[in-house]
């Protein structure tokens, strides 16, 4: 069997005769080739003419930089569109749409002169973010920021003009020729128009807002959208393409379930039908935390679920994927970059890693092998050579159950799993007990503040219990009334805050981390706060209130990924702190010279990439060089970020999510806080 024969076949859910191997490279190399540190014996070479000097499969599902002409295929990648070489359709602006594009830095400033109003973007890929491994780039100004950018948007999509490139996509074809297989892109990257406005053309975090606000705008602009998708749908249908890579970027928190049900499914489901239809296989990118999406994936109507990146980067075990996909959906990908890098893999963890890998897909129909989301810039090579040297020996198939993997690896295997296990359970014990403490420590005194104040006053004066709901339910306008309610009725500001919407807040925070509660339910719940929280902070300041502990966050430099960030600020904001947020791509002679300026309680430091990561121990010598160490908590957290991590480099504390951010932050400053 060729490579691109073994691959289609294990896409349609055939046994091969051995498990597919297609390690993504594209990044890797951009990083390496950007620092100047690709290995001697690949100078020159492509990331094709590596792949294929190795024997392996050639990648080609999600399109990199590489695939592009030129800067006017990439220059509209701030609204998400792309011109890509494999494409079997190429789009074009239409309906009168002028653009008018500068260039400052590697950053684009686009704007669009349409007929109904002019929008602007800014994005791009800087130099700091190649070598950080990243293709995607930043946009660092999206679309839509006002209403009225709404119907500009909607302009836009409905008047873009799509044509067939199916020589241009067989010319590409026949470059791979059976050395791989090409999957061509849907739309857009986004699965759906709704994903498509959430992914591309609002602030990610904003989006939650808008989504719960605008309803309207975002029906309207929908719509338009849909046009162009339905434009791109047909177009590809009728086209020579073998797969189609239909959406990406799904995460259990930011594309939560019910929102993942109404939004994305009906699309993924439709590309699906008719792909599949005309023969075609689809595929759809899901690199996020499946954790909360098992089953709505597998029922997704697509084919392959690519890019899979199993624990310990997310929380679902590469077991659990094929025990629950393997009848339903092939799994690509399943080999997390963390285990291909030294700093959060030992050697002895990544051949574990492979022992239960084999063990747990037999007899290894449905998985293709691949590196998840991607081969990290800093994987150690020989590691991917180890992999496919150990497909070459274990990967026949059919496997079957404890035959391929040698007799003391069993041992092993299951040794590691219980310790795996027990390490996780000690720390996830270890945090647990030191939150659970402090949790029921707030609890306690809340409970007893919260009766003694309210049966000697609230509860005369108001009840407390109506500003509680208001704020879960995020309804910011009655949060408000009730709060000049109680006011009115001489309920003391302290108490309103304290008992009312600080325990209301940490109640969201512990149902986002149960998973009872969504991003946009702590969003909308901390805006609601934000609100209350400006009538009551000058009554707390007169009142002698001491200042409430300040923190400082930011992610780190090359490092575009905010929502994380953004909901740990709001919970810290939203449980009193008083917050100074840096933003994304912070480098670190910035977090050193603020926290010199703002004199901060706590700084804490978000990073998603594994290339990003290391800056945080960096910043935080720096911040002892400069002798802002003494009496400074540092806590981090991201999700490649762990416990042992964050030990590693030093930091005070470390949180798997916002939902037990407050009390980490509440533990660790203890007594400094005022009551
Ligand atoms: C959404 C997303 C994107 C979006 C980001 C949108 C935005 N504005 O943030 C976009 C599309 C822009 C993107 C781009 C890229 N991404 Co991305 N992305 C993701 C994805 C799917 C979800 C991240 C997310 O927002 N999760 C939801 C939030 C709520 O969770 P969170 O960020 O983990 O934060 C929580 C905790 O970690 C913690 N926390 C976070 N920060 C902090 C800070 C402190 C102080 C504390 C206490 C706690 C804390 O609390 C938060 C709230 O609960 C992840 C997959 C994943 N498993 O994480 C990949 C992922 C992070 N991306 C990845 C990659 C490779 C990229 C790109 C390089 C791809 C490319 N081809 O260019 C670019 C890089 C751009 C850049 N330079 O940063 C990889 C990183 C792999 C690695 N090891 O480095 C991942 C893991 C996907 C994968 N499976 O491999 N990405």
């Amino acid at each position: 069997m060729t490579h691109r024969d073994r691959i289609l076949a294990a896409m349609r859910g055939e046994m091969v005769d051995v498990i597919p191997f297609v390690p993504r490279l594209d990044l890797w190399w951009l990083a390496n080739a950007s620092r100047g540190t690709l290995p001697e014996e690949f100078a020159g070479m492509t990331t094709d003419d590596i792949a294929r000097s190795r024997g392996w499969a050639i990648y080609r599902m999600v399109p990199g930089l590489g695939d592009v002409a030129g800067i006017d295929d990439v220059l509209h990648r701030s609204i998400g569109l792309f011109n890509f070489k494999q494409s079997v359709h190429r789009w074009k602006l239409g309906g009168g749409v002028e653009v008018n594009a500068t260039d400052e830095d590697g950053m684009q400033i686009v704007e669009y002169h349409t007929p109904v109003g002019v929008a602007r973007t800014i994005g791009g890929v800087t130099e700091a973010m190649k070598k950080a491994g990243s293709s995607l780039g930043w946009v660092e100004e999206p679309m839509i920021k006002e209403p009225g950018d709404y119907a500009i948007a909607a302009y836009i999509f409905e008047n873009l003009e799509v044509a067939p490139a199916y020589e241009q996509h067989l010319e590409y074809m026949a470059g791979i020729g059976e050395d791989g297989v090409v999957a061509v892109n849907g739309a857009t990257l986004a699965a759906s128009p709704v994903h498509q406005i959430q992914k591309e053309l609002i602030d990610a975090t904003r989006f939650f807002y808008e989504y719960n606000d605008n309803q309207k705008l975002i029906r309207r602009l929908a719509e338009s959208i849909e046009v162009y998708f339905e434009k791109v749908l047909a177009t590809i249908a009728d086209s020579p393409a073998e797969v189609v890579l239909w959406g990406a970027n799904y995460d259990d928190t930011l594309t939560y379930p019910p929102y993942f049900e109404k939004e994305i499914l009906p699309w993924l489901r439709r590309a699906g039908e008719v792909l599949g239809a005309k023969g075609k296989i689809v595929a759809t990118h899901t690199d996020g935390e499946n954790a909360g999406l098992m089953d709505l994936i597998r029922d997704c109507g697509c084919h392959v679920a690519e890019s899979v990146t199993p624990y310990p980067m997310t929380k679902v075990k590469i077991d659990e994927y094929y025990a629950r996909w393997r009848d339903k959906i092939t799994i690509m990908g399943g080999i997390p970059e963390s285990v291909l890098m030294e700093e959060t893999a030992t050697e002895e963890e990544f051949e574990t890693y492979l022992d239960n890998l084999f063990a747990s897909v037999v007899p290894g129909d449905r998985i293709i092998l691949g590196t998840a989301d991607s081969t990290p810039p800093d994987a150690v090579f020989a590691r991917l050579d180890r992999i496919a040297e150990r497909v070459e020996r274990e990967g026949r198939l059919p496997l079957s159950a404890g035959k391929t993997v040698a007799g003391d690896r069993v041992a092993r295997t299951q040794a590691a799993a219980t310790a795996g296990a027990e390490k996780d359970a000690a720390v996830d014990g270890a945090t647990a007990t030191h939150l659970a403490g402090a949790r029921s420590a707030a609890e306690q005194s809340a409970g007893a503040r919260s009766t003694a104040g309210q049966s000697a006053e609230a509860q005369r004066a108001g009840d407390l219990t109506a500003v509680q709901e208001a704020l879960v339910d995020g309804d910011a306008e009655s949060l408000v009334k009730q709060v000049h309610a109680l006011l009115d009725e001489g309920v003391g500001a302290h108490e309103i805050l304290n008992d009312g919407m600080i325990t209301a807040m940490e109640s969201v925070g512990r149902r986002f981390q149960t998973g009872d509660a969504f991003v946009p339910d702590v969003l909308l719940s901390a805006r609601a706060m934000n609100e209350a929280l400006e009538i009551l902070e000058p009554l707390l300041a007169a009142g002698g209130a001491e200042a409430s502990a300040k923190v400082i966050i930011g992610t780190v430099e090359g490092d575009m990924h905010d929502i994380g960030k953004n909901l740990v600020a709001m919970m810290l904001r939203g449980a009193g702190f008083d917050i100074c947020d840096l933003g994304v791509n912070v480098a670190c002679e910035e977090f050193v010279r603020r926290v010199e300026k703002e004199k901060p309680d706590v700084v804490g430091i978000s990073a998603l990439l594994t290339t990003t990561m290391p800056s945080m121990g960096a910043i935080i010598d720096a911040l002892g060089e400069a002798g802002l160490r003494d009496g400074l908590k540092v806590i981090v957290g991201g999700a490649p970020i762990n416990q042992k991590f964050a030990d590693d480099i030093g930091a005070d504390g470390y949180a798997q999510d916002a939902g037990v951010v407050v009390e980490l932050a509440k533990s660790l400053l203890g007594s400094r806080l005022s009551s």
